[in-house]
């Protein structure tokens, strides 16, 4: 054999050692980041479900006074998605015996067509009442956040789109202002195979933007994959589920609205929307209890759902219980768990939504 030949031999069963090392690598960390090896947890509750939800529910919150805005019918990349329809938004009045949501009429100048709603929030403007209801659209799959304002009973006022080079992934947001907010990105590449090398290497390299009309920044770092976003009762506290890290992470709101990193509660699940008791400040968390079967998605074998709350998240012991757990029959993949005076909405990515007695 030739020395060039030789050389050529070597080289090639190098790179033959350091794909199969790529490929070893990146099977332990899937099988660690999506909790492959789980059971599913199982918990019963006396539910529900909710009619006309048939395209999932990714995210759902609820006012102090009991009406519940839901965005339905997500069409996310790598995930299912039932209906080739754009989506919508509900909502329901948990005070009314009936439950059974509204579909919002959307007035204005969006784009119904390719409207894909995923994370949302709502502000009430003490001064006057005026309810905004802020929705991460992805219309082709980009990233922006919408403003609307809610007109008694079923209509929302297109007001403003935002669009920013750093809210370029948008999961969830979380309103401060009328035209304020903060916004997770659940990537850092828009690329599905760049994104996929982000998880294997274990890179922490997603972020929390801060939008005002004035000035658009990032406020915090350091994330697997920034998902949902919330804010404590009290408003000094903001909360971002780590999905693929298995963590709540805490921060401290300051004057300048940056964030101050507090400290990271474990979970143990891929948890994804938050939410928080106005009275209580519990945490309540829409998890996938085990992220391969989601991103497989085999209807024999579906993809459960789990609901965890924390209680007392601030002390040197915060409390974690489960509160609902399926296999997937009931419920599959579960992402929001919104809690109101003793009942329970569960909205999931592409299936149903429940409301549940506790
Ligand atoms: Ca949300
Ligand atoms: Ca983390
Ligand atoms: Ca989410």
């Amino acid at each position: 054999m030739s020395n060039m030949a030789a050389v050529r031999k070597a080289l090639i069963a190098a790179a033959v050692a350091a794909f199969a090392a790529l490929l070893g690598r990146a099977f332990l960390q899937i099988k660690e980041i999506s909790l492959s090896s789980r059971e599913i947890p199982v918990k019963r509750l006396n539910c529900q479900h909710l009619k006309n939800i048939d395209y999932g529910a990714e995210d759902i919150t609820i006012l102090k006074d009991g009406l519940a805005f839901l965005s339905t019918g997500l069409k996310y990349p790598g995930l299912p998605s039932f209906s080739d329809e754009p989506g919508k938004m509900y909502v329901l009045d948990l005070l009314q015996p009936k439950m059974s949501p509204v579909e919002l009429q959307i007035k204005g100048q969006l784009d119904l067509k390719s409207f894909n709603p995923h994370g949302i929030s709502v502000y009430e403007d003490e001064t006057d009442d005026s309810i905004y209801v802020f929705v991460v659209n992805h219309p082709e799959h980009k990233s922006q956040v919408e403003i609307f304002r809610f007109e008694e009973e079923d209509t929302l006022v297109h007001l403003k789109t935002i669009t920013h080079s750093l809210l370029h992934s948008v999961n969830d947001i979380v309103a401060v202002g009328v035209e304020h907010f903060y916004a997770t990105n659940d990537r850092y590449f828009q690329h599905e195979a760049l994104q996929l090398l982000t998880f294997i290497f274990d890179l922490y390299w997603c972020e929390v933007v801060y939008y005002s009309p004035q000035e658009v920044r990032v406020v915090a770092g350091g994330f697997k994959s920034a998902n949902g976003i919330n804010i404590s009762p009290d408003r000094q506290f903001i909360y971002v589920s780590d999905i693929m890290d298995h963590e709540i992470d805490i921060f401290k709101r300051n004057e300048e609205e940056q964030l101050a990193y507090v400290k990271s509660v474990a979970v143990g699940s891929l948890c994804d929307n938050i939410e928080v008791d106005h009275r209580t400040g519990d945490i309540w968390l829409g998890c996938h209890p085990n992220g391969l079967k989601l991103l497989k998605f085999d209807p024999e074998d579906p993809p459960g759902s789990e609901v965890i709350r924390i209680k007392n998240i601030h002390s040197e012991r915060p409390i974690l219980s489960l509160e609902y757990g399926d296999d997937g029959r009931q419920l599959m993949a579960s992402t929001v768990a919104a809690p109101y005076e003793g009942k329970l909405l569960l909205g999931s990515v592409f299936h149903k939504a429940l409301h549940c007695v506790l």
